[in-house]
């Protein structure tokens, strides 16, 4: 409701329209993610034109920008003698007033009353979504001649999980800056924190290293659907990791890249064929993977890796985990027991077992990644590696294996969840969609919402989930178009399940958000599925370019 009631002529029509003002009043505002708490107070705060925010110099300019966009106020920053008077103010947790439960690290409290809106936060991130979700308050506020009403309440909010992400693979299909600085964008407005990026598999390789040209000048050529030797290169250099891990800051998501390693390499041994540990043909096809490996014991080949990940390190120094894959390694084995590398390492340590040769490469890698001062990120088989508890971070992928999953939070693993039921993006999302993954199944917006209470973790389980994480790959996403169309709406449900606690999610009010949310969305340029209109599948078939298919 946006509309002024029209002013009543008769007592009777009076009382009613009280009575309208006062649900509108006291209806909770559509604010997504759903907060932990909404109280409504009484009265309205009336916020004009000159307004001014009183707000730590530190904080980045884009905030104000977006809380100007929503409001349609141009609510600057306070100056000088603006300072002590502004009354719209992000203040330090310390200043909360007695009574009140203090706010901690991403959590805020937001209270309007008729003279002020005060943000209290304990840190920038803080400050950065009790932004975000004033900014959604006031695009749903009243206006007349300029001024905003807003309605009294107040909000203490703070997120369920620290790591709420969402994964790119550039490597099958590359996205390119453009759209993931927008990408970025539509993530901070639902206060998804992190960007895990993979750079590197089989079809191509996307992060420039200084040391290793011909990683992008020969691995980048080429994606999941154009195997040309000439196809254009195509990879972020590495003054725009710079610039988007900058813009990502700003908007407190971390970017966390991922080498992928010991599989996935095709890429990196087409560019540097010493590098090649084997692999295996998929499907019968020549070009699907013969080179899936690195070789896993030449020194020569740790010694590139260890390059790489030096560089990559400098280039992500906030990232606090750096993803080193460790996945479907068993799938590219057949070569290994003939690499006379392997064979010395198996004897000298003694090894019967690949599975041997797999771990000691994995403790291997992780010793560097732990000397450059990053935790390991690595897939759910890297939970049976050995790697020390306290440095890494398991991403639990394979849904079909919940012993996995288990084991790996009795072992005390810090434990990603992005299970491909229902996270994995690439999976349909209508019953009626042709094009992506099914798996028994498939994955509607609805599941991705239940996600992950549907698990039935109890709560010392819980406590050692670290997040939930939705994974875009793009072996049949050619077009951003269609990339667009996997992720959205879906992520919006995942933010939320991300963020708004167990006893806060309510599915029947996502859903009523939900249109205002897809118009959101279409306004930044952002295409997506609408469940309620059922809109035509985008495929890349629209494109003319050839399609993939996965089983
Ligand atoms: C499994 S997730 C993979 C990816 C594929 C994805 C397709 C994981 C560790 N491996 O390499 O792209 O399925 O859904």
């Amino acid at each position: 409701m946006t509309h002024r009631p029209q002013r009543p002529t008769q007592p009777h029509l009076l009382a009613a329209a009280l009575l309208l003002a006062a649900a509108h009043a006291y209806a909770e505002p559509e604010l997504t993610p759903r907060p932990a708490s909404f109280l409504p107070r009484q009265g309205v705060l009336v916020l004009r034109p000159d307004e001014s925010v009183a707000c730590p110099d530190t904080l980045p300019a884009c905030h104000l920008e977006s809380l100007s966009r929503a409001s349609g106020l141009p609510l600057a920053r306070a100056r000088g003698a603006q300072l002590p008077t502004a009354r719209v103010r992000l203040l330090p947790s310390a200043e909360v007033p007695a009574g009140t439960a203090v706010p901690q690290g991403e959590g805020y409290l937001v209270r309007v009353t008729p003279e002020s809106l005060l943000l209290y936060a304990a840190t920038p991130a803080g400050h950065q979504y009790g932004l975000q979700t004033v900014g959604q308050l006031l695009a749903a506020a009243p206006r007349t001649d300029g001024t905003l009403h807003l309605a009294c309440a107040e909000i203490a909010d703070a997120p369920r999980f620290a790591w709420r992400g969402y994964m790119l693979d550039e490597s099958r299909h590359f996205s390119g800056k453009a759209a993931v600085l927008r990408l970025l964008d539509a993530m901070a407005d639902y206060k998804l924190n992190r960007l895990h990026w993979h750079l590197t598999d089989s079809p191509g390789w996307r992060l420039e290293i200084k040391a290793y040209p011909r990683l992008t000048a020969v691995g980048s050529r080429g994606s999941e659907t154009d195997r040309r030797p000439d196809a254009p290169a195509q990879f972020y250099t590495q003054e725009e990791v710079r610039e988007i891990v900058a813009y990502a800051r700003d908007r407190n998501i971390t970017v966390v890249p991922e080498i992928d390693m010991p599989g996935h390499a095709d890429a990196a041994v087409l560019a540097y064929p010493e590098l090649d540990g084997g692999g295996y043909l998929q499907k019968g096809r020549t070009d699907k993977w013969p080179h899936f490996t690195f070789n896993p014991a030449r020194p020569e080949v740790l010694k590139f890796l260890d390059t790489v990940l030096a560089e990559t390190a400098a280039l992500f120094p906030d990232a606090g985990v750096i993803h080193f894959g460790g996945d479907e390694v068993h799938f590219g084995w057949q070569r290994w027991p003939e690499l006379p590398e392997v064979q010395d390492l198996m004897r000298r340590e003694g090894f019967t077992r690949l599975e041997e040769v797999e771990s000691w490469f994995n403790r291997r890698m992780a010793g560097t990644l732990r000397t450059l001062g990053f935790k390991t990120g690595g897939w759910d088989e890297i939970a049976a590696r050995g790697l020390p508890h306290d440095q890494t971070v398991v991403f639990w992928w394979r849904h079909d294996k919940p012993p996995v999953l288990h084991a790996a939070l009795d072992a005390g693993y810090p434990v990603v969840l992005c299970p491909r039921r229902p996270c994995y993006f690439d999976f349909v999302q209508h019953a009626d969609h042709t094009t992506g993954r099914r798996w028994n199944g498939f994955n509607p917006l609805d599941d991705v919402y239940a996600f992950p209470d549907t698990l039935g973790l109890n709560a010392a389980q819980e406590a050692r989930v670290l997040g939930l994480q939705a994974c875009l790959w793009t072996e049949t996403a050619v077009t951003q178009a269609r990339r667009d169309f996997l992720t959205w709406p879906r992520l919006l449900a995942l933010a939320e399940a991300a963020w708004t606690p167990r006893d806060r999610k309510d599915l029947a009010s996502f859903r009523a958000r939900l249109p205002a949310l897809l118009d959101r969305l279409r306004a930044r340029g952002i295409g997506c599925y609408d469940p309620f209109t059922h809109s035509p599948e985008v495929t890349d078939a629209q494109t003319g370019k050839p399609q993939a298919h996965l089983d």
